[in-house]
């Protein structure tokens, strides 16, 4: 996969994806994610991207001309799937969302600054728009990296099989269980007899109760809407 992201401030993402498992995945060759400043692309002297809104409201919006030269240069490489603009109004991000992603060739992610973007960017270059959550970041920048991080993880080869994202929380609509390790007890506070006893049938079927009492306790909505019926218990798949 190549993950191409637009933006004023590349530096932002030089945290979140040259660490860990994000990092381990690009020298691994499994993603290739290029940074490209769209002040690159501004053609006028003083490298402006921002301009006073038509109509007189209060911010500044993103130019057409520097983003359009932008998206236009990477569209002439290569074909991409996704066009992303990550912006406080768009879908809000769901596993689902990551997991069609992960399928992906080539997507582009455009992050959004200042009070908008100009909207004709949205109307002819934007195949799909992405919020992480109902509250509002300075800019996209941040989202980005959160979409780039759960898409890139689910990339196979990414993972390894003791971290499968097939037991994550959210995959199966459910909470994953509370995990433990050594020491067993610490200041007398005992991990779960049931995961010391050795009975592998025990102790999945304990996982699986514990994580769907945790969902229905923590996020009823994820159960759908009638959780009191016992159909409605949904089957959980066996950890492999
Ligand atoms: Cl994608 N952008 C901004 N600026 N704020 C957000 C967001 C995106 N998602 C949630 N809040």
């Amino acid at each position: 996969m190549r993950i191409d992201i637009l933006t004023l401030f590349p530096q932002m993402f030089d945290g979140p994806l040259s660490e860990s498992i994000i990092k381990r995945a690009q020298a691994a060759g499994l993603v290739e994610i290029h940074l490209h400043d769209i002040r690159d692309y501004s053609t006028d002297k003083h490298r402006h991207v921002d301009d006073y809104p038509f109509g007189g409201e209060a911010g500044m919006v993103m130019k057409i001309e520097p983003v359009a030269a932008a998206i236009d240069d990477l569209k002439g490489q290569r074909h991409y799937d996704h066009i992303l603009f990550m912006t406080p109004d768009g879908e809000r991000l769901c596993q689902k969302m990551s997991n069609q992603l992960s399928l992906a060739g080539n997507i582009m992610i455009l992050c959004g600054h200042y009070k908008g973007i100009d909207y004709r960017i949205r109307e002819h270059y934007i195949t799909g728009e992405i919020s992480i959550g109902d509250y509002v970041l300075t800019g996209g920048e941040l989202a980005a990296a959160v979409v780039v991080d759960s898409v890139v993880r689910l990339i196979p080869g990414v993972l390894s099989d003791e971290m499968s994202a097939l037991t994550d929380s959210f995959q199966d609509n459910l909470l994953a269980p509370p995990v433990y390790t050594r020491p067993a007890e610490f200041n007398g506070w005992r991990v779960p007899d049931v995961l010391l006893s050795g009975n592998d049938a025990l102790i999945a079927e304990w996982r699986e109760q514990q994580a769907y009492e945790r969902t229905l306790r923590l996020r009823p909505d994820l159960l759908g809407p009638d959780t009191s019926a016992p159909s409605a218990k949904p089957h959980r798949k066996k950890n492999m």
